[in-house]
């Protein structure tokens, strides 16, 4: 039993000291309702590097554990208070965050193999008995909270591979859904979303829209002749050569086997000039799809039948503009092929 005056004096002489141990990091949630033993074993825990905040009962105790972040509790078992220190790890470990996953050491003049038991039975991690030896406490609490800074580290890397592995496959998902696999292209879905917007835009601003469907023509011939393998090839440079007529902000799609949309918006406000505009970019089509194309050396001609609709702001579907631009499709599929009709 200390006197206050020897609790000062202890005090001061401890803190003249430096630690020549380790020092420690952490905060600390320290319960004991005796005051000098208190006083005493907080200072000595302070004096190691470690943050200590000191009640004297567990209900003061619970109310701080909730408000703050703590690293570890320390707490004596038998409290004079109405809540022993037993139902204070009880709640603590009824907490449903991950809070209540804190490393909790009991302290207990008791030191038998019932009440240890009870102990680990409740959720407390470590049990020291008193009188406590400093080095012991020291020992186990640098053990416990590094342990849980491990865990710690453990459970974010998890929650970053995890967040990594949702974003990979919600990137996924978005190319399969809006992207052509063979051409890497927007597909019909994705197209008939811009189409959409384009088309409510020139509601607006009254500039045209443009859309080229392009088919290939006798494109069966080349799965015949040179096989499945050269017709995905030759539909691959398809899309590339599309890609390099369009302005930036046109959109090139892939409709489906040898049918490709081009998307121009933004032309002029007047009909007759936008229909040049349209039809510039439908020759360029024309230009640069038609060739003779070398798989491993073997040559084969390819050609395009193009057909084109302008809309400006009129009521109208998107599935019938799209409709529009392949009835003008095969206008040039019957006037004989490698054409370009609206
Ligand atoms: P036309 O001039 O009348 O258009 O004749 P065509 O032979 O091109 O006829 P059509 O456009 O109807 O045929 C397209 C063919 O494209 C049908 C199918 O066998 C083939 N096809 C569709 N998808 C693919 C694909 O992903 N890869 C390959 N290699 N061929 C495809
Ligand atoms: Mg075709
Ligand atoms: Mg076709």
């Amino acid at each position: 039993i200390f006197h206050r005056q020897d609790i000062a004096q202890l005090l001061a002489f401890i803190s003249r000291f430096p630690s020549s141990h380790a020092r420690m990091t952490g905060r600390i949630l320290y319960v004991e309702d005796n005051r000098s033993q208190r006083d005493v074993l907080k200072a000595i825990l302070q004096h190691r590097g470690l943050t200590v905040d000191s009640f004297a009962s567990a209900e003061e105790a619970l109310q701080n554990f909730k408000d703050h972040d703590y690293d570890l509790v320390l707490t004596d078992i038998v409290l004079g208070g109405s809540m022993s220190g037993l139902a204070l790890v009880n709640q603590i470990r009824r907490t449903t965050s991950t809070k209540g996953d804190i490393p909790i050491i009991a302290v207990t003049a008791f030191d038998d193999k019932t009440r240890r038991i009870e102990l680990f039975n409740l959720g407390v991690t470590d049990y020291i008995h008193k009188p406590v030896v400093k080095e012991e406490l020291f020992a186990r609490i640098s053990y416990l909270l590094e342990n849980q800074r491990m865990v710690h580290r453990i459970e974010h890397t998890q929650q970053q591979l995890h967040a990594n592995e949702l974003r990979q496959a919600a990137k996924k998902i978005n190319e399969l859904a809006f992207f052509d696999q063979l051409t890497g292209l927007p597909n019909r879905v994705l197209l008939l979303d811009r189409l959409k917007q384009a088309m409510s835009a020139s509601t607006q601003n009254r500039c045209h829209i443009a859309l080229l469907l392009i088919d290939l023509d006798k494109f069966k011939t080349i799965n015949e002749t040179l096989g499945h393998d050269m017709g995905d090839q030759l539909l691959k440079q398809v899309a590339e050569r599309l890609s390099h007529c369009v302005r930036s902000g046109d959109t090139v799609a892939r409709l489906g086997g040898d049918e490709f949309v081009v998307m121009s918006a933004n032309l002029n406000t007047h009909e007759a000039l936008a229909a040049t505009q349209a039809e510039n970019i439908g020759e360029k089509i024309l230009a640069a799809l038609n060739r003779t194309y070398h798989f491993d050396a073997i040559p084969h001609h390819s050609t395009p039948s193009i057909g084109v609709t302008l809309f400006c702001g009129e009521q109208t579907d998107v599935e019938i503009l799209l409709k529009q631009a392949e009835l003008a499709m095969y206008k040039s599929k019957e006037a004989g092929r490698n054409a370009l009709h609206f």
